[in-house]
């Protein structure tokens, strides 16, 4: 149940994937939404089962597809315990990701306790971006939470205004129920919102950590950022038997058409500003204060947003979809 691949027609792919990606049983795929579950990073007690739990290596069913209203399609994908995860993690689970390709980018995962002991979960959609350059990314919306640094021990740190990355950041912030933008100088800002998590990752490996990966592109961390809707550190999950749990992320991009329009407005003003000392024209700006490419809904309407059909990889190569 691994989303590999999103990208709205006459647009440029939303997620990223890394060239160097495996696609077999033994490995994880690089690239994506990765699912973590049921634990995120390394097992807590023993380092030699696999980094960020079973889900992302298991093979998942189609539980069903349907076309849904304008150019949305759905998907649901299933997977459960059997004797083999039961020998690495004691407890009954049935899993069920529903993918929605639309204009949008929905992932919801729900995870239940059919069993008759309560489990305690870790989670993450661990979803890889797509951007031009990594130096005139922006991410926005997560100014003032709290944050782990796992670079630095777990440290606990505040976020100090919008996030730029010049280096490896590996940061957990909590308590954040926040929609995050990554926003990009000239290309139309990518929004992420979700439920079901008051946890989210930010991710990029950097030079050292991107040279040490091999399934990972010596200079991939340019063109890439993780930010990811997680249940992960003080926000793993409890379900007690019969419980259900949903985590939800939705991914949206303003629309370039949009974006161009802007792009060619604030064009015009610096020609007019340079050529006649024209009068200071507040630019468009959003509630954040930066200038967003947002489509509003009418537009959206009169665009026809249709989507490539995206692919989805159902982690095993011998039944991708
Ligand atoms: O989400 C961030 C992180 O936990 C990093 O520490 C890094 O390990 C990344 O996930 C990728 O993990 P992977 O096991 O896919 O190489």
């Amino acid at each position: 149940a691994h989303v590999v691949h999103f990208q709205p027609r006459g647009q440029d792919p939303v997620l990223w994937m890394s060239s160097e990606s495996r696609f077999d049983d033994a490995q994880p795929i690089r690239g994506g939404v990765p699912l973590c579950w049921p634990w995120f990073g390394a097992h807590p007690a023993d380092s030699s089962l696999p980094q960020h739990g079973l889900a992302r290596l298991a093979n998942w069913e189609v539980a069903k597809t349907s076309q849904m209203t304008g150019d949305t399609t759905e998907l649901i994908m299933r997977w459960g315990d059997s004797a083999a995860t039961q020998q690495v993690w004691p407890h009954a689970f049935e899993l069920l990701m529903r993918v929605c390709f639309g204009e949008e980018l929905t992932l919801e995962l729900t995870i239940s306790n059919p069993g008759d002991k309560a489990f305690e979960c870790a989670t993450a959609l661990h979803t890889y971006f797509a951007v031009e350059n990594i130096a005139d990314v922006t991410i926005v919306g997560l100014a003032g939470r709290r944050f782990m640094d796992q670079l630095d021990n777990d440290t606990v740190k505040i976020q100090s205004g919008s996030i730029r990355i010049g280096q490896e950041v590996d940061r957990v912030y909590l308590d954040t129920e926040d929609e995050v933008v990554i926003e990009e100088t000239g290309r139309p800002a990518i929004h992420i919102s979700k439920t079901g998590s008051k946890s989210t990752v930010v991710w990029n490996p950097w030079i050292a950590k991107s040279q040490r990966m091999e399934d990972f592109p010596d200079l991939g961390y340019q063109t890439m950022v993780c930010v990811e809707t997680t249940n992960a550190e003080t926000d793993t999950r409890v379900l007690e038997p019969s419980q259900s749990h949903g985590i939800r992320q939705l991914v949206s991009r303003a629309h370039p058409y949009r974006c161009s329009q802007l792009a060619r407005r604030r064009q015009r003003l610096e020609s007019i500003k340079q050529g006649r000392g024209g009068r200071q024209r507040s630019r468009q700006r959003n509630s954040r204060g930066s200038s967003e490419c947002r489509t509003p809904r009418s537009a959206r309407t009169n665009i026809a947003c249709c989507n490539a059909p995206a692919t989805l990889r159902s982690a095993s190569p011998r039944n991708s979809a």
